[in-house]
């Protein structure tokens, strides 16, 4: 059942992340003030008996599950275990907990990595297990890949209104901007202005900057979770009926073209060198973003003002906790 009443109880899994954030802000922004969020320092969604306690005594009406673990390239490569055994323990818990609790809708974030490391382009929902996965983020894919049968299996047996969104890379305010663990718009945001401030005239990207990326911003993701919470389930499934829909703005570049943007954002004039002893990963994965268009649905904010808007974010927060990073 879609969300209707600004009186609904939404409960925001991983409300202080990346997307969770974003979302949280964006249903408030939107009158719905009814919200529950937990720390993972709270709420250890990886425990089953914890996520029914929590579940018991809230007891909300609508799930958006953007809690996970997520990193870039490199952290998906050396963590494979806790990526794999971390997801799968948090979405068998919270979206049985939303059976079991009968949620009106819960709304599952994954991730293009779903899709086979050479599927064509650009990637429509349909292929999904259609051929092997990019070896860096197999654990991961494989346990996203989990949570969308999981959804599409309690919508099945048991006609859950579960349903799940396939972002593309994301950035914004709340990433991740630690050098070994993060991603690669938020990594390059903190290498450029680091030559700036520290005054190095080369940054470092890793790999060839050939692979070719599609980018989106935190809060249009979150304005598009709202959008899907607000569709009515006859439009939703019609245009969706195996319950997966790509988020994305139907554009990508290569790495070194987004790292040409962000030296130029930052304001710095510096080299690029490459490091060629770190992955490439897939050669592209670009969204078909047909099903949310078809609905309505397209992102707002262009990839420029994205990335300054970050950038600005970066910098106030560095300057006030420089040690968290
Ligand atoms: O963003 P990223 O780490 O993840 O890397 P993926 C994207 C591309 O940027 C790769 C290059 O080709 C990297 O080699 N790159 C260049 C860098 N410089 C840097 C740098 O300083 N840091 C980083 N991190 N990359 C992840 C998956 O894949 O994307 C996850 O591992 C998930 O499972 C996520 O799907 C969205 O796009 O390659």
């Amino acid at each position: 059942m879609h969300l209707q009443s600004p009186d609904s109880k939404v409960y925001v899994a991983g409300h202080t992340g990346l997307v969770g954030s974003a979302v949280y802000r964006g249903l408030k922004d939107n009158g719905f003030t009814n919200l529950v969020g937990r720390r993972s320092t709270e709420l250890d969604l990886r425990v089953q008996e914890q996520v029914q306690d929590f579940f018991e005594s809230e007891r909300p009406d609508f799930v958006v599950l953007a809690a996970a673990r997520v990193g870039g390239i490199l952290a998906n490569d050396a963590y494979p275990a806790d990526f794999i055994s971390d997801n799968l323990a948090i979405q068998v818990n919270v979206i049985r907990a939303a059976h079991e609790f009968g949620i009106k809708r819960l709304v599952f974030l994954g991730s293009s990595c779903i899709y086979p490391k050479m599927a064509p382009q650009p990637l429509k929902e349909e292929y999904m297990l259609t051929g092997p996965l990019e070896p860096t983020n197999q654990w991961y894919a494989i346990a996203k890949i989990s949570g969308v049968k999981m959804c599409e299996a309690y919508r099945r047996q048991h006609g859950d209104d579960f349903v799940s969104l396939m972002p593309t890379n994301l950035y914004g305010p709340n990433d991740n901007f630690d050098l070994k663990t993060s991603h690669v718009l938020p990594a390059l945001i903190r290498k450029f202005h680091e030559a700036k401030v520290d005054g190095h005239d080369e940054v470092v990207l890793w790999g060839t900057g050939t692979p070719r990326r599609e980018f989106l911003y935190n809060k249009d993701l979150a304005d598009a979770v709202l959008f899907i919470l607000k569709t009515p389930e006859s439009e939703l499934y019609d245009v969706a009926p195996d319950g997966l829909l790509n988020v994305g703005v139907g554009e990508d570049m290569e790495i070194r073209e987004l790292a040409d943007m962000i030296r130029e954002v930052v304001g710095v004039e510096c080299r690029i060198t490459h490091d060629l002893s770190k992955p490439d990963g897939t050669p592209r994965k670009l969204m078909d973003v047909s099903r949310l268009t078809e609905l309505g649905w397209t992102a707002r904010t262009g990839l420029r003002e994205g990335i300054r808007k970050t950038y600005e974010w970066f910098v106030e927060t560095h300057a006030t906790t420089e040690d968290t990073f």
